[in-house]
């Protein structure tokens, strides 16, 4: 609409005299029309992310507070931080220098800074759960409606869910990090997953309808006949991926790329995808589902080939289509150039079928 308006209102640019004015107030008029009244755009949604860290109150607090430690997960550099009500930070991040001031600090509880440009405010607090647990939050809001604010905050929210994955690592890994341990709080949680929302269980609503929030269609636009978040089928509790075959389409994915801001992804190093899926109603053999790990430069570009699981065989050798709840595990060395990974959750049917995903997860294996 925007563009049609804008096409009149240059060819009117060529005539002469009152005619002009005439018809550039009809056109201005009749863009008004269908484009509404002028209104400013929401402002971009405040960042929240939350992670619940196996380690007492005050050991997270030195982690998220101290000049010593915030340069290790939050920030790649720190050359000043005086940790008090007016005091200045100086802090390398997104590739540049920052410098503002530390608005307000209240011991074992939060810490927040005014982030000078654009003037937004970020904060990290931390709860006790009990003895042993944590919630750690970071919060980035107060965000203008511009566009240059925005793409801004899009690359804030890439590199905070980075640095919340770095912070979990720096804690030894929880005994059980599941969801009922997670405190009923808004925003995303993150833990030592490098996928975010692999369980589907994140409240936040997804940018893709019938998509889990983090997740996007491979290709094309979601559609409500083949993507669902279906709270009636899931591994353990909770609700799952679903993907169903339309009728006249064969093959769709859902997939989500690992952080470009903050890599953490590395050659050399060697990673674990699990999922849980499930399927039902394959009746061609050659239609199948493929859950897929591929390796990617910083941009998003494949390197290599994607590694995929293959189809279950029974004791006769014959390929089982369709099948309850199965775990899948994908290993693979990230290889030279690698920087991110994409996990992709695709369907391929000829004739019809129905697959759920859920309980994903991709990390580095630890070193024996
Ligand atoms: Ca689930």
């Amino acid at each position: 609409m925007l563009g049609m308006s804008r096409g009149k209102l240059r060819s009117v640019e060529h005539r002469s005299g009152a005619g002009v004015v005439v018809q550039m107030v009809v056109a201005l008029l009749a863009f008004c029309l269908v484009s509404g009244p002028l209104v400013a755009a929401d402002p971009p949604a405040e960042i929240r992310y939350s992670a619940v860290i196996e380690a007492p109150v005050e050991k997270v607090w030195q982690m998220v507070s101290t000049r010593e430690h915030v340069g290790q997960w939050l920030f790649s550099g720190v050359e000043a931080w005086w940790l008090r009500a007016g005091g200045s930070y100086r802090v390398r991040a997104f590739g540049r220098t920052i410098s503002g001031r530390i608005e307000k600090v209240e011991p074992s509880k939060s810490v927040r800074l005014a982030w000078p440009s654009p003037k937004t405010t970020l904060a990290v607090e931390v709860a006790r759960i009990d003895d042993r647990l944590t919630l750690v939050t970071l919060s980035h809001g107060g965000w203008p409606a511009d566009e240059k604010s925005r793409r801004f905050r899009d690359d804030c929210a890439n590199g905070w869910l980075a640095a919340m994955m770095k912070l979990h690592r720096l804690f030894d890994p929880s005994k059980a990090d599941t969801p009922d341990r997670r405190p009923k709080v808004p925003g995303v949680f993150v833990d030592r997953n490098l996928i975010v929302n692999g369980d589907f269980e994140c409240a936040e609503r997804g940018r893709f309808e019938g998509i889990g929030w983090g997740w996007e269609p491979n290709s094309g636009k979601p559609s409500p006949q083949v993507h669902a978040l279906d709270d009636k089928a899931a591994h353990g509790q909770g609700r799952s991926q679903r993907i169903a075959k339309p009728p006249d389409w064969t093959n769709y994915a859902v997939q989500q790329f690992t952080p470009h801001v903050v890599t953490v992804i590395q050659p050399d190093r060697r990673y674990r995808l699990t999922a849980w899926v499930k399927a039902e109603g394959t009746a061609n053999p050659a239609g199948w589902y493929r859950l897929g790990l591929w390796y990617t430069d910083i941009g998003g570009k494949p390197i290599g080939e994607p590694v995929k699981n293959e189809k279950p065989v029974d004791e006769n050798g014959k390929a089982q289509l369709n099948h309850d709840w199965r775990l899948y595990t994908i290993e693979a060395t990230a290889p030279p150039g690698a920087a991110r990974a994409v996990v992709i959750l695709s369907g391929h049917w000829d004739e019809g079928g129905t697959v759920w995903y859920d309980d994903l997860r991709l990390w580095e294996v630890e070193k024996r």
